[in-house]
């Protein structure tokens, strides 16, 4: 009796002619104790998330928005990768060239996992740029900002803001992005609410084509897009990531 590939009904198929595109949000963070937006209902260390992540609030409290940023750099540095962040970059690995991954977290996480092919459609914590766009570099910045005195400038003499996409500006990397959604064959969605838009649209773009691709959300509950899925297999991304993949 020789033994069948016992195939779990949680697992996905990778052929040898498949493209993955992975979106990953927040959830698959969650287990490295980084807070997920729903968990702080909204409110980010007591701040409404409207006064903390738009040019509104920015304009109106920029120490109050470095504070907040250098807190999220300080809790980031002192987390580390999760099975989920290792089991994507493995599976970057294993299918080389054929993985894309498009993570709406600003968290180093999957880069630190060996994740290589990838873009922050919402920008990066430890990036920062000049407010008044003078053409001058994105620096890498893992400083704290938390008096206004401190807040950094530009060599223009512009202020210093977090590279990060605020709610009301426009995602980074977006022909990229469709440009990927065009060609996968799988789509992988871990960890995300998919209440936040364009985001949230990307399994349509996927599913609506004429040839569709396959749908996987991977998370703890279902996420509002739910029914755009093929499949959702519900769980925590660091338990139900490693070992999902039969790689063909
Ligand atoms: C744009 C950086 C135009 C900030 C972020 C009305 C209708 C539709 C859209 C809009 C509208 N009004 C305004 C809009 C547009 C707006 C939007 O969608 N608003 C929402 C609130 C309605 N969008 C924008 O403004 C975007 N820009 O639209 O520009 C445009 C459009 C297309 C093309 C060109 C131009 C820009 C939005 C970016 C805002 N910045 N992040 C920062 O981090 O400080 S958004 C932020 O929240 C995240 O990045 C993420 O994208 C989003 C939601 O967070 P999630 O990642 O989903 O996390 P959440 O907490 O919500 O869910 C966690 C999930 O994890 C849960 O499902 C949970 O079950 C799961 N989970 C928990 N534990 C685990 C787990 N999963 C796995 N394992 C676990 N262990
Ligand atoms: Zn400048």
């Amino acid at each position: 009796m020789h033994a069948t590939s016992e195939v779990s009904s949680d697992s996905v198929e990778i052929g040898v002619h498949d493209r993955v595109f992975v979106l990953t949000g927040a959830g698959i963070s969650a287990e490295s104790g980084l807070k997920t937006f729903r968990d702080s209902n909204g409110l980010w260390a007591g701040h409404r998330v409207e006064t903390v992540a738009t040019p509104e609030g920015w304009d109106a409290n920029p120490e109050l928005v470095w504070r907040f940023y250098s807190q999220r750099r300080r809790e980031t540095e002192a987390s580390l990768p999760n099975p989920a962040h290792r089991a994507l970059a493995e599976l970057e690995e294993k299918i080389d060239g054929r993985l894309f991954l498009c993570t709406q977290n600003v968290d180093d996480l999957h880069e630190r996992s060996g994740s290589r092919n990838m873009v922050h459609m919402h920008g990066e914590l430890f990036k920062s740029r000049c407010e008044a766009d003078c053409g001058a570099s994105i620096i890498e910045d893992r400083n704290s900002y938390n008096s206004l005195t401190e807040i950094p400038r530009c060599v223009c003499g512009a202020r210093l803001r977090p590279h990060i996409v605020w709610f009301g500006e426009v995602p980074l990397e977006m022909p990229r992005i469709q440009q990927e959604i065009d060609r996968c064959s799988i789509l992988l969605v871990v960890g995300t609410s998919g209440v936040v838009h364009p985001a949230a649209s990307f399994v349509q773009w996927a599913s609506m084509r004429a040839t569709p691709a396959r749908a996987y959300y991977i998370g703890p509950e279902a996420p509002l897009n739910a029914k755009a899925f093929t499949r959702i297999l519900m769980g925590n991304s660091g338990e139900k990531l490693p070992g999902l993949f039969n790689v063909l």
